[in-house]
């Protein structure tokens, strides 16, 4: 993917929101009517994309196979690694982890320099059993050092922490991490090399789950979301927001979900430069497991906020077919990308 610079206009995005009305011409770009409020739907014909189901909302997403994400697929893509049987009849599960260097186009015409797990991002979800013996191999293909940081019980020399154990892992060298999967719930791994702030806002993260040894009411639909930002212009904050990596995505590709049916959602929060973020769903509510750590929820809502790290599992079940919105109730954020549909059918 050839590398271009962001456009010169991307520059500040609460300067961006303050001068919406003034910005509207250059934003064409985008195709976003977020920004412009009441103005005159703009063309984005070059842009292939067909705004005219969503009259009033923001959309503008890049399709995934230009930007290089596809939130759609990462949604249900739960990797249970190569799996064996150890000698004393433990599971052992194995992946294979690899950081790359990859650019992403993130919004129409917004090249992100990325740092990835696997080339993607957010990183490969891999998924455990409570107990099982797993091994990360971990190879740095990537221009800068690295780690992998688990959220989890396990020795220190494994915490993929700075200056404890292998610390660092330089360009051209491997690791493997290895530790048990405990305890259950919903998890998150992540880069720990300084500036953390840069390794992580750069894409180094994905969800860890861990289901419970004496499993849980069976899902009819289970998914992962990874709540994200992107800051473009080199400054303290972010320009885009979105779930599983392209902002507006679930604008033009609703999560298709079935009335009636058991949906459960891993929502985890890697967000950085802001101190907070949320998950807001329209015309129903849903029981929330702070976690994932526990059996029975804590609690029936229809908003929850996270701090960056936190995370928590969502079960709910649609009783009406329908569109429903969910998005960031920190509302700016939705407006820059943190914003989507569900597609209830029967
Ligand atoms: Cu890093």
């Amino acid at each position: 993917m050839a590398v271009e610079h962001n456009p010169p206009f991307v520059t500040s995005r609460r300067g961006l929101l303050l001068g919406a009305v003034a910005a509207v011409p250059a934003l064409s770009l985008f195709g976003s009517p977020a920004w412009a409020g009441d103005a005159p739907a703009m063309d984005q014909g070059a842009m292939g994309m067909d705004r005219a189901d969503h009259p009033g909302f923001p959309t503008g997403s890049v399709p995934p196979d230009r930007a290089g994400i596809d939130p759609t697929a990462i949604l249900r893509d739960f990797d249970k690694g190569q799996v064996s049987t150890l000698p004393d009849g433990r599971i052992l599960r194995e992946w294979e982890i690899t950081a790359l260097d990859r650019d992403f186009e993130i919004a129409p015409g917004v090249i992100f320099p990325g740092w990835t797990y696997n080339g993607r991002i957010p990183g490969p979800t891999l998924w455990a059993q409570e107990g099982d013996a797993l091994r990360i191999h971990f190879t740095n293909a990537s221009s800068h050092p690295h780690t992998m940081h688990f959220h989890g019980v396990h020795t220190a020399e494994m915490d993929g922490t700075p200056g404890v154990g292998p610390g660092n892992i330089a360009p051209g060298s491997t690791f493997t991490y290895e530790f048990d999967a405990t305890p259950f719930g919903t998890h998150l791994y992540h880069c720990h090399t300084s500036p953390l702030a840069v390794h992580i806002a750069k894409g180094l993260y994905g969800g860890f789950i861990i289901e419970p040894k004496a499993g849980r009411e069976p899902a009819d639909d289970e998914m992962v979301m990874v709540m994200n930002g992107y800051n473009t212009d080199g400054g303290d904050n972010n320009e885009f927001y979105s779930v599983n990596g392209l902002p507006f995505h679930f604008m033009d590709n609703p999560v298709k979900v079935k009335k009636g049916a058991l949906v459960r959602i891993h929502l985890i929060n890697v967000l950085e430069y802001d101190p907070i973020n949320s998950f807001h769903l329209h015309a129903n509510f849903f029981h929330y497991y702070p976690t994932g750590t526990m059996l029975t929820p804590s609690e029936f809502t229809d908003t929850v906020s996270q701090v960056q790290g936190q995370r928590g599992m969502l079960e709910l079940r649609f009783p009406y077919v329908g569109r429903y919105m969910f998005h960031a109730h920190k509302t700016e954020f939705a407006e820059l990308g943190w914003i989507g549909f569900f597609e209830v059918t029967e």
